[in-house]
This record gives structure tokens, C-alpha cells and sequence, in this order.
């Protein structure tokens, strides 16, 4: 996944200066934002953004935003209240280390905070930073990330439809990877309604409800090793999952099913290979 090794220096160093306090508030949300992950999001972002010809480094507050949503939800969903989940990226997850209050908290001010970086963001005119806010606030918002995952929470022990399933999935993981694509777009100076803002649309769809069918299969036959978080999660919490209407095989190949699509909405573009070899390297990851 050369576009990860690409970026993810850049993104790290940027993401280092956000909270630059090492006590305090500071302190509790530095520990999971600086803990790894893949960084896909902000990736995406970068990536979109360059394939359509603008400048990474323009997008780079857009990039460290979404990464600051994506790793405040991580936060929340490993609270008790939630999936009560005592390792993420590797490490003791916050409120583990840090004390619930503590851990809600910081992931509080991150959210808010993604919001006053796109705002903020000098690189760029303020029409494509409101249009940004925008995007983010519908992905992160009531139809998106916090209401996908509230299906999910009510959803626990109960049968869900195929597509109560679909709805829950595209809200709690497609919103986000949709928006980092979008937002790169954004970055580049593409409009709503351009060809290519619909091609990154299709690409990310396609990559988000892969991603998502992987990580049902990886919560079942990935090792906490590898995946730096504890497997099972789903069986244990009765979740309904891909799983639970696929074998692994057949949901395997709808992922690369997917993949195929997303690869064919970026190919035609120059530099299109490395968002292409990024799909595929997502469909056949480990961790
Ligand atoms: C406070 C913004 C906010 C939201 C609260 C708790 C909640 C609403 C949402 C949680 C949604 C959730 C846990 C979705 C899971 C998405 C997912 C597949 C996460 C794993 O992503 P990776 O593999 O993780 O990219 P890394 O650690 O690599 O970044």
C-alpha cells in the first residue's frame, strides 16, 4: 500500500502539531491520535485531492480532520457505554488508561476541533471550506457516522434486514471514507456535480462497503496481533454483521467485487494506479 507510506509521515508530522501540550486534555487526546492506525482516511483524502490535480499539502487540514472525527469516534465506540473494548491501535484504549470522563472528553473537543481546522484552513477559499464543513457535517452528523452507529447499538441481539444492515454499515464507515474522498476533491478545486466528484462518490462507496465487509471477516479469523484490538467483538456483543447473511468465502468475494469497481472509477485518470493498488490492498489486508 505504497499511497500509506507515501503519505503517512506528512500526515503524522501534521497531526503532531494539532494538540502540541503533552499534559492535561492534551495529553488523553494525543495518546489515541498519535497511537497509529492505518491513516486511510487522511490518505484518501491526500490522495483524491492530488489525483485531481491540486496541491497534498492544501488538503492537509481537510486530511487531519477527518483523522481527528474517525479516531474521536474510536474513543466513544470503546466506551462502556458502548462496546466497552479494552484495546484499539494496539493499546490500552482511553478510558482505560485515562478514566471514562476523561476519554469522553477528549473525544469531544476532537470532533469540534475537526471542524474549526476546515474552517480554518488558509490554503484554500472560503467557499471551499464551507463547502467542506458542509460534507463533513453530514457525514459525521445524525445521517451518518453518529447515526449508523446508533442502528448499531439499538441494533445488538436483534436480526437485522439485509438492508438495515446496509443503512447502519454506509452511516458508521461509508460516511467518512466517502467524505475523505470528497473532501480531497473539494481541495482540488472540484465541484459538486463534476464528473470527477462522482467518481470519487463511486470510488469510495465501493471502498467503504468492502472495507467494511473485510472488517467483519477480520473480527472473525484476524488475530489480536494483527488487528492491534481484540477479535470477536461482534459474536460477543450478538452483533448482526455481513457474516451473518454471507459465509466468508461469498462475502470475500463481494469485497472484491467491490474493489473492482472502485479500481475501475480511478484508473482512466493519470496517477490513478496508486488509489487503484490502495482498494486492492484494503480488500486483501490483515489488520
Ligand atoms: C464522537 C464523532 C463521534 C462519533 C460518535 C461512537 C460513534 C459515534 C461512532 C463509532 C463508529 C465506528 C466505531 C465505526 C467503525 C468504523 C471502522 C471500520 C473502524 C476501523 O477503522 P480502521 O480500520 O481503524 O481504519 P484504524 O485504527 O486503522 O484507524
Amino acid at each position: 500500500m505504497e499511497l500509506i507510506e507515501k503519505y503517512s509521515e506528512a500526515i503524522k508530522f501534521a497531526l503532531d502539531g494539532i494538540y502540541p501540550d503533552t499534559q492535561g486534555l492534551a495529553e488523553v487526546q494525543r495518546y489515541s491520535l498519535l497511537a497509529g492506525g492505518k491513516r486511510i482516511r487522511p490518505v484518501l483524502a491526500l490522495a483524491f485531492c492530488e489525483l485531481f490535480g491540486g496541491r497534498a499539502e492544501d488538503a492537509m487540514a481537510y486530511a487531519c480532520a477527518i483523522e481527528l472525527i474517525h479516531t474521536a469516534s474510536l474513543i466513544h465506540d470503546d466506551l462502556p457505554c458502548i462496546d466497552n473494548d479494552d484495546l484499539r491501535r494496539g493499546r490500552p484504549t482511553s478510558h482505560t488508561v485515562f478514566g471514562e470522563a476523561a476519554a469522553l472528553l477528549a473525544a469531544d473537543g476532537m470532533f469540534m476541533d475537526a471542524f474549526g481546522l476546515l474552517a480554518g484552513n488558509s490554503a484554500l477559499s472560503p467557499e471551499a471550506n464551507a463547502l467542506a464543513v458542509a460534507i463533513l457535517s453530514e457525514a459525521t452528523g445524525s445521517r451518518g457516522l453518529v447515526g449508523g452507529e446508533y442502528l448499531d447499538v439499538m441494533g445488538e441481539g436483534r436480526r437485522l434486514s439485509l438492508d438495515e444492515l446496509r443503512q447502519m454499515e454506509e452511516g458508521k464507515t461509508g460516511a467518512l471514507i466517502r467524505a475523505a474522498a470528497c473532501l480531497g476533491a473539494v481541495a482540488a478545486g472540484v465541484k459538486l456535480g463534476d464528473g470527477r466528484m462522482e467518481d470519487a462518490v463511486t470510488y469510495a462507496e465501493s471502498v467503504g462497503l468492502a472495507f467494511q465487509i473485510v472488517d467483519d471477516i477480520l473480527d472473525v479469523i484476524g488475530t489480536a496481533e494483527d488487528l492491534g484490538k481484540n477479535p470477536g467483538s461482534d459474536q460477543r456483543e450478538e452483533k448482526c454483521t455481513y457474516l451473518s447473511f454471507y459465509t466468508v468465502e461469498e462475502a470475500s468475494a463481494l469485497a472484491e467485487e467491490l474493489t473492482r469497481r472502485a479500481v475501475d472509477a480511478v484508473v482512466k485518470y493519470k496517477g490513478g494506479e496508486g488509489l487503484a493498488a490502495l482498494a486492492e490492498g484494503l480488500c486483501y489486508r490483515r489488520k
